[in-house]
């Protein structure tokens, strides 16, 4: 889903001339819902994406990061994952002052990755910048300030002893994981720093076989506006309704699948808010891109309910209100035994088979 915040959308294409110099002013048109939209050409491919867009500044030095992240956790026989986690932008300008925004807090793919640290994988957490982010994510989040478990007295400031049990344990895994150079992460704020970022990640990953997971969990953005057609300055207000006009993002999941990691066992998410389209969806995607799992979830249940669908099956995991709302498990703990278990079984049939899928 996505939110324009502040901004009104309307349904025309037109250009725009504000203080005598021309604007674009994109239109919007996304599909059945705006009937005055132009019919949709479909996205371009990856590879014309790649072509005419600029890759973020930070790339070479994340590339960096990677390569010796991925280089020493195969030395040493672990697997890795990449954990995408958070909402990516669009920006309406490139002197950004207004952007579209996706729903993600990255609760999922914080809390994810907190688990497949403890059983053992090596974790690449890529995560909108200022998103949830593990461990941190117990005390940072508006409700659970840190300082709401802080006391100060004439020794100085503690933790208020109700508190103390559960800081030292996430303390603990925190230091632990620090020490054991398990946990790299890495941001993106734009979906085209998203995309560049995810190429560049798979291509080094690769490497690791059918020894890496995908857990694309972050929440990406359909639609954006190429480079060539975005308004260099802020969009001016005083001439009323903004039309936006809006290309699709590319399916970067078939070349992922494809071309860039032919063997790592690859799981995406599927957000929808209608039950009925979620398996018809999910099934879409598998059948489109061939890759391994859609986790299905609904917006307003997606805490304690979400559907694993394969080519062959469909299950569920849900949480009962007991367990949700007494014991407060959190859903992940059982998503992700349930994921390395059949990446093991993926290893051991490609093993078999010297080929996967
Ligand atoms: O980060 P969060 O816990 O608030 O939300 C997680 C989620 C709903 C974004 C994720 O589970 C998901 O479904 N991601 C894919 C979104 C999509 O279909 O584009």
């Amino acid at each position: 889903p996505t939110a324009l915040n502040g901004t009104h959308l309307s349904s025309d294409n037109h250009s725009n001339e504000v203080n005598g110099q021309q604007h674009y002013v994109p239109s919007l048109s996304s599909g059945a819902s705006t009937p005055a939209s132009t019919a949709s050409p479909g996205p371009v491919s990856a590879e014309v994406y790649f072509a005419s867009h600029v890759a973020p500044k930070s790339l070479p030095e994340n590339a960096e990061k990677i390569r010796s992240f991925v280089d020493r956790h195969m030395h040493e026989g672990r697997r890795v994952v990449l954990v995408t986690s958070g909402g990516t932008t669009v920006p309406l300008e490139t002197q950004t002052v207004r952007f579209i925004d996706n729903f993600s807090a990255g609760t999922r793919g914080a809390t994810s990755a907190e688990f497949f640290l403890e059983e053992g994988y090596a974790v690449i957490f890529m995560h909108r910048q200022f998103s949830l982010q593990p461990y941190s994510r117990h005390y940072s989040h508006s409700r659970n300030c840190f300082l709401e478990f802080m006391e100060a007295d004439d020794d100085g400031i503690h933790v208020m002893p109700a508190y103390v049990d559960k800081m030292k344990s996430v303390l603990a895994k925190y230091r632990a994981t620090q020490k054991a150079g398990t946990l790299l992460t890495l941001d993106f704020v734009t979906v085209n720093d998203y995309l560049f970022l995810l190429r560049e990640a798979a291509q080094i990953i690769s490497k690791m076989d059918v020894n890496a997971m995908y857990y694309l969990a972050a929440a990406v953005s359909d639609f954006f506006i190429p480079a060539d057609k975005m308004s260099e300055h802020k969009i001016q207000s005083g001439d009323g309704l903004l039309n936006l006009s809006m290309d699709q993002v590319p399916k970067v999941l078939k070349p992922l699948v494809n071309d860039w990691t032919p063997k790592a066992f690859i799981v995406s998410f599927k957000l929808e808010t209608e039950e009925a389209l979620l398996p018809i969806k999910s099934r879409q995607a598998l059948k489109r891109y061939g890759h391994q799992i859609v986790i299905g979830n609904i917006l307003t249940t997606r805490k304690r309910v979400v559907k694993m669908i394969t080519v062959d099956s469909e299950s569920e995991i849900r949480l009962t209100p007991e367990e949700d709302e007494v014991q407060h498990i959190e859903i992940e703990s059982r998503i992700v035994p349930e994921l390395i278990k059949r990446h093991s079984e993926w290893i051991e049939d490609c093993g078999k088979h010297g080929r996967c899928g």
